[in-house]
């Protein structure tokens, strides 16, 4: 019995490169650890490699983003021909189980602690279900990862989660898509995941790599009462680690202290905006733009560095507010953004939800699932035609990523962090600059219906062999609309579901194939 789990990627620049920085999927290694120990299984992520084409697999899980469902479709169908059952979760399989239906043997809404070892079960009897549907969360059902699986394929081998969802509604969430909640894990079983780890990959990987743990939560301060348990529990491990988390959490000294002291050197803040009105069409009501430097600096004194990410709002953010951001970067002391992206509107958001409703054509006109990146403009800007916003957004990527601007980030904050000691979080610091700049693509567009095919369209190697008639191909090679001409959202996607109900339920809705 051969078991594989993918994560699909589509490369978002359009280059057709891999993905091989520090933050890797960790849904493989996750789903592996629901599975026996004893049976041969192989993780794979896109992001890092492409597919050993000429594998075999009796039973084949696939995940990845909204973007990337076109190659995810063409994955499941090669090896579906080849004999395998394919599984489809995540994000776009748990808000529209009833379009995804058509293409893998199963589907899965929501987490996969439940649901992974009852498909194990059913595959193995010959009863493989087409849904399968999360089982309340149980923090105790959470595995520890199959981290030997992918230990040569990470730079940082050691990546888990302690809490899962978040609290907050941000419009744009793919969070708040599936259902708002938030669930914490008891810092002993962090623990007794990170121990467990180090004992699994001793023999695998350099010590040296061992030693930094990131969390892939979306926000570790979600609830700071159990942020500080859980620093507490970490505190004698002498790891050091990094992870998500909100503004509002690190807007206090005293919790910031601690996550120091307890290790932590390197967090991700979504600033998004400093446009106050975007922020609040957001709903992104824990920012507070006004404190995000005395914030930085805050973080900075104890030793953890700060990244960053930006959204333009095509709808409320003009011409003005792009130019006025590099300075408003190098005035709150982030200079370097990890990236600045169009804000997006993943379809079965409540953003996405709101520009369907609007009475004028509110997306782009021809807008395919893939465009769906956040580094593709698909929703029509109001403050100035497309291709200004667009001009406006290049002059913007080339200012902010430029060497000039690198160097100005690093004299800011390297005497600050050498000052005080801060060695580790200095040279994380050196390592985030030294790579290779984003720089606008001439071959680009960057608008939505007409901006370049990424090559991994074509790169799933089908030929007509695999397919009984032309509609058949159609169906799994074409890449999927989401407007109409005028940018009109298309009726199909406006049946989505949420996963979870209040207080993580999970929601119970019938789920009928549609063919589209
Ligand atoms: C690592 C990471 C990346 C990596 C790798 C991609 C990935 N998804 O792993 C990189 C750096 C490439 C990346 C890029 C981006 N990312 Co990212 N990323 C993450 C991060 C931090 C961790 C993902 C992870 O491993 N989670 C842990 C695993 C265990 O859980 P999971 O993948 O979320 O899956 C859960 C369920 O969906 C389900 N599940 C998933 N797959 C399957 C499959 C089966 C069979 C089953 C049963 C269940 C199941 O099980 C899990 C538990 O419930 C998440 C935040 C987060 N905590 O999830 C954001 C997140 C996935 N990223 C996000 C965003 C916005 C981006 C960017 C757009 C950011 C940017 N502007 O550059 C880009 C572009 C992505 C794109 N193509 O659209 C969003 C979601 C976007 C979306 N389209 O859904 C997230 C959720 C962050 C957020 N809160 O906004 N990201
Ligand atoms: S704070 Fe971050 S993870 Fe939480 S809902 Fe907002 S964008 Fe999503």
């Amino acid at each position: 019995m051969r078991v594989g789990i993918i994560f699909v990627f589509v490369d978002y620049h359009r280059k057709g490169e891999h993905h091989r920085g520090f933050l890797q999927p960790q849904i493989g290694v996750l789903i592996a650890g629901l599975l026996p120990a004893d049976i041969e299984i192989e993780v794979i992520n896109d992001t890092w490699e492409d597919p050993d084409w000429d594998r075999d697999y009796d039973l084949l899980f696939i995940s990845g983003m909204h973007s990337d469902f076109d190659r995810a479709r063409q994955i499941s169908h090669y090896w579906r021909r080849r004999g395998a059952k394919t599984v489809y979760g995540g994000n776009m399989a748990s808000t529209y189980p009833h379009l995804c239906l058509p293409f893998f043997d199963a589907v899965v809404i929501g987490d996969p602690e439940g649901s992974v070892p009852r498909i194990y079960r059913d595959f193995c009897a010959g009863k493989l279900q087409p849904l399968y549907r999360a089982t309340p969360y149980n923090p105790l059902h959470v595995p520890v990862p199959r981290f030997d699986l992918l230990a040569s394929k990470q730079i940082l081998p050691l990546g888990l989660e302690a809490t899962r969802g978040c609290p907050f509604r941000c419009n744009f969430c793919a969070l708040t898509g599936i259902g708002t909640r938030f669930h914490f894990r008891p810092p002993e079983c962090v623990v007794r995941d990170i121990s467990a780890g180090k004992t699994m990959l001793r023999e695998l990987v350099a010590s040296l790599r061992l030693g930094f743990v990131v969390f892939y939560d979306n926000n570790i301060g979600g609830n700071p009462q159990y942020l500080r348990r859980l620093c507490r529990a970490l505190e004698p491990l002498g790891i050091r680690w990094g992870s998500s988390i909100t503004f509002n959490a690190i807007a206090n000294v005293e919790l910031v202290r601690m996550m120091s002291r307890s290790g932590c050197r390197f967090l991700f803040v979504g600033l998004e905006s400093f446009n106050p009105d975007t922020l609040s069409d957001m709903r992104k009501h824990q920012n507070a733009i006004h404190k995000t430097r005395r914030i930085i600096e805050q973080c900075h004194e104890e030793g953890i560095l700060v990244a960053s990410g930006l959204m333009l709002s095509p709808q409320i953010d003009d011409l003005g507010y792009l130019r006025s951001i590099p300075n408003q970067l190098r005035d709150c002391g982030l200079y370097v953004p990890w990236y600045v992206c169009f804000e997006t509107p993943f379809p079965g958001t409540p953003h996405f939800q709101g520009l369907a409703a609007q009475p004028r054509p509110a997306l782009l006109p021809n807008a395919l699932l893939r465009d769906f990146n956040t580094y593709t403009l698909v929703v029509r800007p109001k403050k100035a035609s497309k291709e200004e916003f667009i001009g406006e957004y290049k002059w913007l990527i080339k200012n902010i990523y430029s060497r000039r601007n690198r160097a100005a980030k690093l004299m800011h904050d390297v005497p600050r962090l050498i000052r005080r000691g801060w060695y580790f979080s200095t040279m994380l610091d050196l390592i985030d600059q030294y790579q290779e700049s984003y720089r606008p693509d001439a071959s680009r567009t960057y608008i939505a219906g007409t901006d370049r095919e990424p090559p991994e369209s074509r790169g799933v190697p089908l030929s007509s062999n695999d397919f009984d008639s032309e509609a058949h191909c159609n169906a799994v090679m074409d890449p999927w609309q989401v407007s109409d001409s005028e940018g009109r959202v298309l009726p199909i996607w406006l049946g989505d579901q949420r996963a979870y109900g209040p207080k993580g339920r999970v929601a119970d809705q019938s789920v009928e194939p549609v063919i589209v």
